[in-house]
């Protein structure tokens, strides 16, 4: 064992853990790291110009690669720029090391400079919270933090790393990294028990959700929806590629309003959350979603989410992709054995009268309709569905476009757990950094961002670091002059309300201006021929572009 320096220390134990980038935003409290970084090969270092960018990008990472990742801001003003990535981080389950720069060990008493309480401000929104306060417990508190980070319920968890232990110098124990093994079946009984459920369910439905999207395990679930013949509708909040949008069993989205939910469940019996949330929701309504006669039956990794809201007759505590490998032939077997078979593919017959393929065909047709030639003026719809035909088949399709993507999820087929990425929490301003991470972590992949312009104005610096690392990333900016869907519902509120604060007319933001200022190639466009040929040279290109593309919006 030799002596080393903290800060060298810590980017040795982030490597350890298998960290590849470390996204990060400098101040003087960041020095220690910035010096280290300058002098080992094995961590990136991808800089973004405000922290919540920062997080973002590691999200993102974390999202597409199912991994750890680690990012560093500065200092309690810093950490409060970061506040709302992490919040996103931490609604959706992102393993995040989130670390800041703190001053030295006593130092902070006098209250210098950029001080503030960083534990008490990350507690809320992160699984661990912590200050190193002696360089010998750097190892430990790196290694714990990772196994916190990575095991379901995974989240991302913060560290405070004052100066002195960082530029302190000791004879160190690294540790190892523990990953904690939890791909965990339920007992054989009550593996048969849920069979026996699903197989005698008379009306059964199937809610895909997210745990799906981390475990892989969307082959898993389209098997046991065919042998069910089950109708399967993807989670309330739509932020990833949850089930095949192909399969005959699939029929769309839930949506996140209740009175729609509570429609579409009313008809059946027995439901079962795979991997999903329970009908968790958006704006209040005084209609509850849930029938009360529905019987739900769920399985996910994350215990806080079972018979959270809602009775639950069956709740799992279990791997999802695990939990489908054993049920299926448990399935099947029941099936044999009550002579089912018959009746459920009968199930099958009307489904595929309506589902989402036949409702895609439907929507396509009904834009087409609409259309009025090639050369006509675009409209969200139209652009969605331009940019559905246009992307190539392994690109990655990254949704924060509010209004204008309304009808993208009934649009877009997901083909795999990692071909699309939307807006989780509710809180904007992801996406524009998010993709980034998304497209190192995938970088073989084309990635896609079409964003709304008022969502992209929370993080548009990020073009620059996009530019910076040269990404081939075309963002789509869904231009409707303003906040649509906060117009949309004040109309909704108050009829003859006029609204305030909700456009950017006076003056108009110019994209083109601002994308070109960072590095970014840009172009404006309002007709659909153009923006088809705009998107052709932006996918080629390989290089970063930005499309800013000025939407017909009916009043
Ligand atoms: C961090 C954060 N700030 C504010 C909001 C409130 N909000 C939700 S949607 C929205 C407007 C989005 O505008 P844009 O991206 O242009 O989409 P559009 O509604 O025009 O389709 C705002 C301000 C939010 N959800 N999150
Ligand atoms: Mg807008």
């Amino acid at each position: 064992m030799k002596s080393v320096l903290g800060r060298e220390a810590f980017l040795t134990l982030l490597a350890d853990e298998g960290v590849t980038h470390l996204f990060g935003n400098p101040g003087t409290t960041e020095l220690p790291i910035m010096a280290a970084l300058s002098q080992q090969s094995s961590i990136n270092y991808v800089l973004g110009l405000q922290e919540s960018i920062v997080v973002a990008m590691a999200d993102g990472y974390s999202r597409a690669s199912g991994q750890l990742s680690a990012c560093n801001v500065h200092v309690a003003p810093g950490l409060g720029n970061a506040m709302g990535s992490l919040f996103n981080a931490y609604w959706v389950g992102s393993p995040i090391i989130v670390t800041a720069g703190q001053q030295e060990l006593g130092h902070g008493l006098t209250e210098p400079l950029l001080y503030g309480p960083m534990l008490a401000m990350a507690e809320p929104v992160s699984k661990w919270a912590v200050e190193v306060t002696r360089l010998e417990d750097l190892p430990r508190i790196m290694h714990r933090a990772a196994t916190i980070a990575t095991t379901p319920p995974t989240g991302p968890v913060f560290i405070s790393l004052p100066g002195d232990i960082l530029n302190e110098q000791a004879v160190l124990d690294f540790g190892a990294p523990t990953r904690v093994d939890t791909s965990m079946r339920p007992s054989i009984g009550s593996v048969n028990a849920l069979a026996e459920q699903l197989v005698n369910a008379e009306q059964l439905v199937i809610i895909a959700g997210h745990d799906l999207v981390q475990a892989d395990a969307l082959d898993e679930a389209s098997d046991l929806a065919q042998q069910l013949s089950a109708p399967v509708y993807q989670q309330t909040i739509v932020h990833s590629a949850t089930f095949y949008s192909e399969h005959p069993c699939y029929m769309g989205g839930l949506s996140r309003n209740q009175a729609k939910v509570r429609k579409i469940l009313e008809e059946f019996d027995t439901a079962l959350f795979l991997g999903a949330d329970v009908l968790r929701m958006s704006v209040h309504s005084e209609i509850e979603p849930l029938p009360p006669h529905l019987k739900i039956l769920q399985i996910t990794e994350r215990p806080a989410e079972l018979g959270k809201n809602y009775p639950t007759h069956t709740a799992i505590q279990a791997n999802v992709r695990e939990t489908l490998e054993a049920l299926t032939p448990a399935v099947v077997a029941a099936i044999d054995r009550s002579n089912s078979r018959e009746r459920l593919q009968h199930r099958l017959t009307n489904l595929q009268r309506n589902n989402w393929q036949e409702q895609q065909r439907k929507l396509v047709a009904t834009i087409e309709k609409n259309f009025d030639g090639n050369d006509s003026l675009i409209n969200s719809d139209r652009l969605m569905l331009e940019i559905c035909r246009q992307l190539p088949e392994d690109a990655v399709l990254v949704d924060e476009a509010l209004t204008a993507s309304a009808n993208l999820p009934g649009l877009y087929p997901y083909r795999d757990a990692k071909s699309y990425f939307g807006l989780a929490s509710g809180g904007i301003g992801f996406a524009m950094a998010g993709v980034i991470g998304m497209q190192l972590a995938q970088p073989q992949r084309p990635h896609i961002a079409v964003i709304g312009d008022g969502s992209s104005m929370y993080s548009i610096q990020a073009l620059w670091t996009a530019a910076h690392l040269k990404l081939p990333i075309t963002y789509i900016i869904a231009n409707n002059g303003g906040y649509q869907i906060i117009k949309d519902r004040l109309r909704q509120l108050a009829a003859n309300a006029t609204c305030i604060g909700m456009d950017f007319d006076e003056p108009p933001i110019d994209f083109v201006q601002l994308a070109t200022s960072m590095g970014v190639k840009s172009i404006q466009l309002s007709r659909v021929s153009n923006f088809g040929d705009a998107l052709e040279i932006a996918i080629k290109s390989n290089e970063t572009w930005l499309l800013d593309v000025h939407l017909q919006v009916p009043r």
